[in-house]
């Protein structure tokens, strides 16, 4: 063939050949594998690499704002709880041992924000003396030596309750098998005086007795009500009354630590019913005799929308008007939570919208100006929350199964919540409200 028609030829087969083939583009699976590939695998050769193709420019993105108030609780930047009442009164959280791990967000949170602790459940006696004559201090000496590191008041929780008792504690030698008052007595000497001598002068304050009062105002829980202390012991010393296994309770606490703040602790007494006028009748009768309780521990389970801080208030000054009888005598707020249901709502869940937030961080605020008030009259020194943050609170799931909860100061994310902000500077609600609108 002659050189130029041999040329010819060859031309018109390239011509042909690019024109039946595909784009590569326009084939999905070599796009896919395109987009799956870096840029230099699909570079080629520098001869075919091909022309620089210029990116679209890209629409700004506006940057969220910087969230200024719903920050982790452990953020630098948010005011510390306990100092934001740093000679007021102290501020604390139950926790629980597997949490406070060093080097932790939650451990750089209770650090930072509260100077009292307390064990939300292992110091009751069902975990400390399962079996008798077995003592298991393993999560309370973690939990001391905590406290000692940090350098924080601790409360120990409890030592006389009907429940979450170990189930040989009231069982024995005496009529149906329960334990005789002799029993019942030498185990509560035992007990107190082991632990609170273990913990002298480390654990200063203790719930001696807790919830000894019946719920209907008919002064001591008795067994209709589920305790079988006042049944078992009776009255020892003749006076017609069946305080008595309190007031042992209080003599041996006081003789196993002289220093501690030895504290009655109940539930419901905010609501300023029956249950806190015999709780009230009662106490003043055993200080009247002599009984050594420094303190009554309100444990403050409320509702968003009830008691009001008025009923509440006069609760704490009713109890606290029994340093008559003892001049130390205090009211502390034990086990604060709020929850954001009333308490048989049978609903599962609540949108955390502005308002509501809005809603519980004013709770919370009227309720610390409250506190601080009566700080300030010297009858409150302390102020307990029932854990730290929603993701970790007894209110999930109770006493309605399903349904969340979101009673403390810090989200399930544990991030400072309105409510926070409620306690530390209520003039910052709004704004923590905008945010939180702002992140929905
Ligand atoms: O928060 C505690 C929860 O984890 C336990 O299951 C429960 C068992 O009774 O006890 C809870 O703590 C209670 C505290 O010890 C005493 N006052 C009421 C608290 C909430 O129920």
């Amino acid at each position: 063939m002659h050189k130029r028609n041999y040329l010819a030829l060859l031309l018109a087969l390239f011509l042909l050949l690019s024109a039946c083939s595909v784009p590569k583009e326009e084939n999905p699976d070599d796009a896919a594998a395109a987009e799956a590939e870096s840029p230099a695998d699909i570079a080629g050769t520098p001869e075919e690499a091909p022309e620089p193709v210029e990116e679209p420019e890209e629409e700004p993105v506006e940057e969220p704002a910087a969230p200024q108030y719903l920050l982790p609780a452990w953020d630098e930047a948010l005011p510390s709880l306990w100092e934001s009442f740093d000679g007021l009164f102290k501020v604390g959280a139950a926790v629980n041992t597997d949490q406070l791990k060093p080097d932790t967000d939650f451990y750089r949170t209770v650090t930072k924000h509260y100077n009292v602790f307390v064990t939300e459940n292992e110091m009751k006696p069902m975990y400390v003396n399962p079996a008798e004559g077995t003592f298991n201090f393993t999560a309370p000496d973690q939990f001391v030596a905590f406290g000692e590191e940090v350098g924080a008041t601790l409360r120990g929780h409890t030592l006389i309750w009907h429940s979450q008792a170990p189930d040989w504690w009231f069982r024995g030698s005496g009529e149906n098998g329960r334990a005789t008052r002799e029993e019942l007595l030498s185990r509560m000497e035992t007990y107190i005086t082991e632990v609170m001598t273990r913990y002298q002068g480390r654990v200063a304050v203790w719930d001696v007795v807790n919830e000894a009062f019946s719920d209907q105002g008919k002064g001591l829980r008795m067994e209709d009500e589920g305790s079988q202390y006042a049944a078992i012991i009776g009255d020892l010393d003749g006076d017609g009354n069946l305080n008595d296994y309190i007031e042992q309770a209080f003599y041996l606490a006081d003789a196993a630590d002289p220093d501690a703040q030895l504290i009655i602790n109940d539930y419901s007494l905010e609501n300023g019913d029956a249950k806190l006028d015999s709780f009230y009748e009662s106490v003043k009768g055993m200080l009247e005799k002599g009984v050594p309780i420094d303190g009554a521990g309100i444990q403050a389970h409320i509702q968003i929308g009830w008691p009001s801080v008025a009923t509440f208030e006069k609760a704490i000054e009713k109890l606290a008007s029994l340093k008559e009888y003892n001049p130390d005598f205090k009211v502390q707020i034990t086990e604060l939570d709020v929850s954001i249901f009333a308490w048989d709502d049978q609903s599962k869940i609540k949108e955390m919208t502005p308002q509501l937030q809005a809603e519980l961080a004013t709770r919370y605020a009227d309720l610390f100006d409250m506190f601080r008030r009566q700080a300030e009259k010297g009858n409150l020194d302390m102020v307990v929350t029932w854990g730290v943050y929603d993701g970790r609170s007894w209110l999930d799931n109770y006493p309605v199964s399903g349904r969340v909860n979101a009673p403390l100061l810090f989200d399930r994310q544990m991030n400072a919540k309105p409510a926070f902000w409620g306690v530390v500077d209520r003039t910052k609600i709004p704004d923590a409200c905008a945010e939180v609108q702002t992140a929905q």
